[in-house]
């Protein structure tokens, strides 16, 4: 009988040969493996202070902070949440968390509080570190969320209000009090939060194994994909939050014995001048940043000649806006990488990078990550394609998540039984295995690289009462790449306006999530499941848009 039989998987490998791993280690104790022979080398460079911090003064620190953690009665499965920009202290806490076998939960210090309040409670986090500024968001959650002092404890790196614990004073511990913890690999170290494909945002487990693989798939081998230098110096003004700048720019930096140039927030003049200043050789970018150094004629007042490595990620990159760059700074390499906070958080690395250089294509995410199997299925049949065939990504190997924090039914649907993680990306793997995406089939909608889940604000549009229906999807924008944007059906006899909606969602959401255009509708289309057919909706915005 002519029946149709599942074809083979198409397994698709790294251009370069597969290396040893040492993710048996913990994830500190593989960061500062080579710490005796970088100790004075410099490790922080903290550059609004300009405050420089050694390796073995960074390691010093980092133990202090364990032991100061574990007087507060932080230990081996706690979690402590990190409320920072880029400043040392970030480091410092997550290292410290790290070395008692905690976990830490990383976010952006300038999200509301009902969002800083539901990750705390999803995490269970016991401690958070944070500023003096941002402790009025840890305060008056609803009942049942844990009050300061009471269940949650609260550190500030700057003068602490009363109820809250200075950073340096409980640093100021014995570093040798240290406990012993066991840590297995398996352990949970980071726990970023992701809408992944899609819903609301869920907690990431990587654990010391992931982030361990993940950070030598980049770094380590006798020609690494990333070859960082010990004298070289890592921008790192991406936030520390989000999985790129703490992997690639940070991590990468601290196993590799490369210094990093921390940056609180972005202000091209101020990023300029610490690229001058510091002879900053290697950057993590996104393209929004890649537009600014292209585009500002400010760069052309600073010396920028010590740039060698360009990285950019977490969206995709114009071709225009590559050659701009280059023409800018004509002496370094600008590449792709491509990453997803589940996949641990690489999987494909610009191979221009490496020890032994190749070149790559315009567009290229770069080649994929050694020790490490993609496949590329269609989505409809979940068969896997050949070469050149867009369908969607799939990632298999040691550096990708456990899963997501306490959701069985998410990871089930993300990680497959047979270990793979399906991306929601599409794309495919050309002749010389590099990798190209075309599209994105998950709901997410990444403004400036930053993550903006539909369905956040989709429920929080259908919590008005003027409001029927709603659906989220993203708009091509020129400065952020995409923008989301809503269609909404109003509630019978509401004359509710476009103002309206956008100023009660603008005093509820971080800035990025902030909806640009209203689009007003009878009906959203939907599946006979009563899914949202966000394409439907997506090719109405690229007809009304021509
Ligand atoms: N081109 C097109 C790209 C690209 C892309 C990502 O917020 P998340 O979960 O995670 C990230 C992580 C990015 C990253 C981490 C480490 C690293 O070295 C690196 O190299 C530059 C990048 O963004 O969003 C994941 C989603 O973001 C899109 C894609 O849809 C992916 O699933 N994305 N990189 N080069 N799109």
């Amino acid at each position: 009988p002519l029946e149709t039989q599942p074809p083979e998987t198409i397994v698709f490998r790294s251009r370069l040969p597969d290396i040893t791993i040492s993710n048996h280690l913990p994830l500190h104790t593989y960061c500062f493996e080579k710490l005796h022979e970088t100790s004075d080398a410099p490790c922080l460079i903290a550059a609004t202070t300009g405050k420089i911090y050694t390796f073995s003064e960074t390691h010093l620190l980092c133990r202090k902070a364990a032991a100061g953690f574990s007087k507060l009665g932080i230990g081996h499965g706690d979690v402590v949440m990190v409320l920072l920009q880029n400043v040392p202290e970030f480091i410092f806490t997550f290292m410290g968390a790290c070395m008692l076998g905690a976990i830490t939960t990383t976010a952006n210090p300038f999200c509301t509080p009902a969002d800083i309040f539901k990750q705390i409670k999803a995490s269970g986090a016991k401690l958070v570190v944070t500023q003096s500024a941002h402790v009025d968001k840890l305060r008056g959650g609803d009942e049942g969320f844990p009050k300061i002092g009471d269940g949650l404890m609260v550190i500030t790196t700057d003068e602490p209000p009363e109820d809250c614990m200075n950073f340096w004073e409980v640093l100021d511990s014995n570093e040798t009090a240290v406990p012993h913890v066991t840590i297995d690999p398996e352990d949970p170290v980071a726990l970023p939060f992701s809408s992944g494909t899609t819903g609301l945002p869920k907690g990431v487990l990587l654990t010391h194994k992931s982030m361990v693989s993940s950070i030598a798939q980049q770094v380590d081998g006798e020609n690494p994909n990333v070859y960082l230098k010990r004298d070289d110096v890592v921008l790192c003004v991406l936030p520390l939050f989000h999985i790129f700048a703490l992997n690639s720019a940070l991590l990468c930096s601290l196993r590799a014995g490369a210094a990093t140039m921390l940056m609180p927030k972005f202000e091209i003049r101020t990023m300029l001048e610490g690229i001058q200043t510091h002879r900053v050789s290697v950057a993590a970018v996104v393209p929004p940043l890649v537009l600014a150094l292209a585009k500002n004629q400010e760069i052309e007042n600073y010396d920028l000649s010590s740039m060698r490595i360009i990285l950019s990620g977490a969206a995709p990159l114009g071709k225009e806006l590559e050659d701009a760059l280059r023409i800018r700074v004509p002496q370094a390499i600008l590449g792709q990488g491509y990453g997803m906070t589940e996949a641990g958080p690489v999987l494909s690395m610009c191979p221009a990078f490496a020890k032994h250089p190749t070149a790559v294509k315009s567009g290229s995410c770069g080649i994929i990550v050694r020790n490490a199997e993609m496949k590329v299925v269609d989505p409809d049949t979940g068969f896997s394609l050949g070469r050149n065939q867009p369908g969607e990504i799939c990632i298999r190997g040691a550096q990708i998540m456990k899963g997501y924090l306490n959701d069985v039914d998410s990871t089930s649907k993300t990680i497959d039984v047979d270990g793979w993680l399906h991306t929601g990306d599409i794309g495919y793997v050309d002749d010389d295995d590099e990798v190209f995406i075309v599209d994105r089939v998950k709901e997410l909608i990444k403004y400036k690289g930053f993550q903006v889940p539909p369905a956040e604000l989709e429920s929080l549009l259908l919590s008005h009462p003027s409001i029927a229906d709603a659906a989220v999807v993203p708009q091509k924008d020129e400065a952020a790449g995409e923008v989301p944007v809503a269609f909404v059906v109003r509630a019978k006899d509401s004359a509710i306006s476009e103002q309206a909606i956008k100023e009660f969602i603008a005093k509820q959401v971080v800035f990025y999530k902030r909806l640009q255009k209203i689009y007003f509708v009878h009906s959203i289309p939907k599946s006979a499941a009563g899914k949202i057919l966000r394409k439907e909706l997506k090719a109405k915005l690229a007809v009304a848009s021509k």
